[in-house]
């Protein structure tokens, strides 16, 4: 379970492959190591308000960072094998000869991701999270200084398969992106109503599969409106490319 402090995982996060020394712990913050057994309820609220406001301080640095060098940035939220990497290397594999795009790549553990991107032939940079079940906004600080970004430019930040944790935290993006896959049923938008209600965007991926499933596309998409009236919905398949088109064109028009 990751804690919210994050004193649990700090000493694991690596950048491609190299520990990230400048997150270990040092004690700026006032609390034990064994929170979990004697914080009471109103120090551990106080300590998360300190951490998503530390978070939202850098996460405004970040959107700087991405306006001074006009790159449109997005944040991909989604439970674990919905399709994210897979979508990106359709992606760059589609859009890659016009638009120049970079991923920052979100996993425990291993850099497969990263280099299912580079072989797809986009720049991209692995982050490691250790224990941690999302990116935050330092995290993407320290790899945007290892990744070269072209003026007029897309980032896809794939977030760690989680479709709770990552919702709350600002990385600094334009805008966050949730999948939803047929496999998963179609009651999550219900189920996990925050994903939503952050989403600029939902894909509904692995529509190919919708003929061995009992997922109800429609269902899914009223659903993820009641919640988010304003979302805006691709349902798509990253085996197929069904759907891709109108996906890409939505991007095309608001870069
Ligand atoms: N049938 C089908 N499989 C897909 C589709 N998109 C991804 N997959 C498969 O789903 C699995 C997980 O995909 P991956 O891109 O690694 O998911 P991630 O964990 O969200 O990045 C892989 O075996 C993919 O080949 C799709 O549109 N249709
Ligand atoms: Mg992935």
């Amino acid at each position: 379970m990751c804690q919210e402090c994050g004193c649990l995982e700090v000493d694991q996060i690596k950048i491609d492959g190299k520990l990230l020394s400048a997150r270990n712990h040092t004690h700026q913050h006032d609390h034990s190591h064994h929170a979990e057994n004697n914080v009471d309820t109103g120090r551990e609220i106080s300590i998360k308000q300190n951490i998503l406001q530390k978070n939202n301080q850098i996460a405004s640095h970040n959107r700087e960072h991405f306006a001074a060098h006009h790159v449109f940035s997005m944040n991909w939220i989604s439970a674990p094998g919905s399709g994210k990497t897979t979508l990106l290397e359709k992606m760059i594999e589609d859009l890659g000869n016009n638009l120049s795009i970079a991923v920052i790549e979100g996993d425990q553990q291993t850099d497969n991701d990263a280099a299912r991107i580079r072989q797809a032939g986009a720049e991209a940079v692995q982050v490691n999270t250790g224990a941690a079940c999302h990116l935050d906004a330092e995290m993407i600080h320290q790899a945007l200084h290892k990744l070269p970004l072209q003026k007029n430019s897309l980032l896809v930040i794939e977030n760690v398969g989680n479709m709770v944790c990552p919702t709350a935290y600002d990385l600094g993006e334009h805008l966050k992106l949730s999948i939803i896959s047929c496999t998963e049923g179609d009651d999550k938008p219900l189920k996990y109503p925050d994903l939503l209600l952050t989403s600029k965007v939902l894909l509904i991926n692995k529509i190919d599969l919708l003929p061995y499933l009992d997922f109800n596309v429609e269902n899914c998409m009223q659903w993820a409106k009641k919640i988010n009236p304003e979302i805006i919905i691709f349902p798509v398949s990253a085996k197929t490319k069904e759907g891709l088109s109108e996906f890409y064109q939505w991007l095309q028009q608001n870069l």
